[in-house]
């Protein structure tokens, strides 16, 4: 089984929390989700017991030993970027998962980044879809 790391916005806005939510738990069937809190509220909200500087050190520390980033780009995130960045620069395989409908507001930073797989989506069914096919072929 594979570590995996899910990335989505968190002050960045959480209208899409619910999207993230089913997301991690369609990517447990391929490993060890570190992040589940990201796309649970109520898990999210045990979080405000560590500082900032807490779960950043730990943040950084689960990236370090996860295999796959996968992140949920639709809503803009300066931490899901920089983990993004951190991402690519320790060498992970970087999936970044974004609504169609986002258009061409989705940052060049990460449209136009060659290292990273970018898949649009348009339905829930539709991004897990793409998510096997990015899991299956490395099993
Ligand atoms: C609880 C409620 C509000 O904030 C918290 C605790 N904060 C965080 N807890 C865990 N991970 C975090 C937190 N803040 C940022 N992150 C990491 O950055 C997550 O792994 C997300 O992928 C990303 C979100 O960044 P922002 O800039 O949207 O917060």
């Amino acid at each position: 089984m594979q570590v995996l790391y899910f990335a989505g916005s968190i002050r960045g806005g959480r209208q899409d929390s619910e999207i993230y939510g089913k997301l991690i738990a369609h990517l447990r069937n391929y490993g060890t989700v570190l992040t589940e809190h990201v796309g649970d509220n109520e898990l999210l909200s045990q979080e405000k017991m560590m500082s900032e500087q807490e779960i950043f050190s730990r943040d950084m520390e689960w990236l370090r030993c996860t295999d796959v980033v996968v992140a949920e780009v639709s809503v803009p995130s300066l931490g899901v970027g920089y983990e993004i960045a951190l991402a690519q620069t320790l060498g992970k395989k970087i999936v970044c998962l974004c609504r169609r409908s986002v258009g061409n507001l989705l940052s060049a930073m990460i449209a136009g980044n060659p290292a990273l797989i970018i898949e649009r989506y348009d339905t829930l069914d539709e991004a897990k879809a793409l998510i096997d096919t990015h899991f299956m072929e490395k099993q």
